[in-house]
Parts: C-alpha cells; structure tokens; sequence
C-alpha cells in the first residue's frame, strides 16, 4: 500500500506538471481525490490493514493528499498568472506607433479673400455688419434712389418673394447700408457689410444666381472725392501691394453721384496687356462714388451737413483674382480636390 501511496502521488506530480490549462487541472482532481478518485479507491482498502499499520498508512494517505491539494493550488496559480501574461501581451499598445492625424478642414478660399478685406478694413476703423437677405424692395431700390420702372426692378432680373413686388431677395448688400444709417442715425458711420445676394443670371464660368459683394460707407462732416479715392487705394495696396498704381474711370451708379469704377495695373505685365488682365494692362476691381444726397436724406441724414462715399466688390471675382482660380463655378461647388490647394 505503501508504494501504491508513494506511486500515486508521483503520477500525480508529473500529471499536475504537465497540465497546461485550469480544466485539466480540474478533470485531474476529481480522478485523483474524489470520491470515485484514485487516493479514496486506496483508503477504502484501508480495513484489511493491521491495527499497528492503518494510521501509519493513514498518515501517509492524508500527507500524499495535502501534497496534491497544495501543489493543485499552486499550479492553478502559475496557470492564471501564465494567462494573464498573454492576454496582457496580445493586448498591449504600442504608444510609440506614430497615430493617423485627422484629416483637418481650412477655410474656403473666397472667405481667405474676404478676411484680407475685413482685416484692413478694420485698420481703418470700419465696423463690419451684416443683415438679412430677404429684403423689402423699399431698402433694395427705393431707398437707393432706384424708382419703380428701373430695369434693376425688373422681374426677369430679381427674385421677387412676393407678388406685388414688396418683398424680395437681396440683389446687392446696399440695403444693409440703408438699415445701418437708420439705426446708427447720426454720422460718423465707417461700415463694411459682406454677404450673399441674388440675381436672376444663369450659371456660367462668370455668372451664378447666387454671389458675394463687399460694400463699405463712410459717411461724416466734409467727406470729398479725396476720402474715397486714399481710402480705396489704401484697400488696393493693402490686398495688391504697396505698389499698386490705380486708376478712376467715370461710371453710373443710381444711388452715387458722381459715381466711378476702380481699376489697378495689371500687377502681373505691368500695364504692358497680357492674358490675365486680357490684353489692357488694367484688371477692373470695384464700383464706388459719392452718395446721392437723395439717399442720405431718406435715411434723415441731412446732405447739407454731411457726406460720403460708398463702394462695392464683387468677392467671387476678387477671390478669382486673388487666387488665379478660372471658373467661378469651382468656388460653389466644394470639390475637395480644388479645395485642398489653398
Ligand atoms: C459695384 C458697385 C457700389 C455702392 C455700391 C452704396 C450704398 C449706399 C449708398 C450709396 Cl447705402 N452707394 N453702394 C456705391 C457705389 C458702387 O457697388 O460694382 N458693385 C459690385
């Protein structure tokens, strides 16, 4: 019995070694100490032995089980903390792997333009408004000394939103001047209102139904020509550079007298004709003029008093220039591709 004894608990080690998983661990329990297991089969012959030799034998049956059950513990302790090892490896990251940056946006190019001009604009202490663009044909034309009957009214030329022609959408950001002398009332008024307006074009490499205009006023005692024409070529110089050469052309504006285009030599030939400003060594810019006293006396301001200049930029056009881009309709319609390059 003895060597029974002795014989089991030697399986039982080299078994308990060999065990690479907690089930087996398990499986070799029951078959070792329980109660159909290899040791009880051993006890249960434990009657036939003398007086004398059964607590020998008992006390070695009992040693032979405290040996399996502890090194049972202790293996199933070695085979967790071997599990938890590997997890921990298949699981582990490699912080030092460089990451994948997320794809950043940056704003559009034609708002690159228009930042440039708020930028100098606000240098020289313009306030920079905005304002609706559903408008009352009252602020869009009247207002602007523009009377029923002008071609601008015309229904083929404007979205109107309503049939008798009161309400419509914006067809330049003058309005927003108009609502801006109302509200401020009494000069000075220095102001740039930016924004969408609308006219009945179709879609073609110039024209969209849908575009951007820049409009600034000033309006204080004793504005001349002379305030219009510094201040523009200051907003020349500060977008084309400081040695821009500009020009003044005579022009027609209703709500302007006199009214004049701007146009800057072609910073590219120099004014000599090339194919970017077309062969006339002149690239037009901008519209401006005097305001019509008409339209300083419907906003109460007294023409006697005061005066002021007014000009407006179509910003597609500008952003057109500013970044060679050929096709205005590439401006509208968001092909990431294009976008990427500014
Ligand atoms: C152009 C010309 C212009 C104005 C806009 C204006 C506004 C008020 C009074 C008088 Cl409230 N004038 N705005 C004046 C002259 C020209 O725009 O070619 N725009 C694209």
């Amino acid at each position: 019995m003895r060597e029974q004894l002795e014989q089991i608990k030697a399986k039982a080690m080299q078994a308990l070694q060999e065990a690479k998983e907690s089930s087996e661990l398990e499986a070799l329990r029951v078959s070792l100490l329980g109660k159909k297991g290899e040791l009880t089969g051993v006890l249960k012959m434990m009657g036939k032995l003398s007086a004398e030799e059964r607590p020998v034998m008992g006390q070695l049956a009992n040693n032979v089980r405290a040996a399996i059950e502890a090194r049972l513990e202790q293996r199933k302790a070695e085979l967790a903390a071997a599990a938890l090892e590997a997890k921990l490896k298949a699981e582990a990251l490699d912080v030092t792997v460089p990451g994948e940056a997320p794809a950043l946006g940056h704003k559009h190019p034609m708002y690159i333009a228009l930042d440039e001009v708020k930028e100098i604009a606000i240098g020289m202490g313009f306030q920079i408004l905005e304002g609706p663009e559903v408008e009352l044909a009252d602020y869009n034309f009247t207002k602007l000394n523009t009377e029923e009957g002008h071609p601008a009214r015309d229904w083929s030329d404007t979205f109107y939103i309503k049939e008798d022609s009161s309400v419509l959408l914006r067809t330049q950001t003058s309005p927003m001047q108009i609502r801006a002398m109302e509200a401020i009332g009494h000069p000075p008024i220095r102001i740039l209102a930016p924004g969408r307006v609308y006219r009945k074009d179709e879609v073609d490499a110039t024209h969209s139904p849908m575009f951007h205009q820049i409009e600034g006023l000033v309006i204080d005692k004793g504005i001349t020509m002379a305030d219009l024409k510094g201040t523009l070529e200051t907003f020349v110089k500060g977008l084309y550079g400081e040695d821009s050469v500009v020009r003044f052309r005579p022009h027609h504006f209703p709500f302007t007298e006199p009214s004049c285009e701007l146009d800057v030599q072609c910073f590219k030939c120099k004014g000599a004709g090339c194919p970017t400003c077309k062969g006339e060594g002149w690239i037009e810019l901008l519209g401006a003029g005097m305001v019509h006293p008409k339209v300083l006396e419907g906003c109460g301001i007294d023409p006697n008093v005061y005066s002021g200049f007014a000009f407006g930029i179509g910003l597609e056009r500008m952003a057109m220039r500013r970044f060679q881009i050929s096709d205005l309709r590439l401006i509208f319609e968001n092909d990431v591709r294009f976008l990427r390059q500014f």
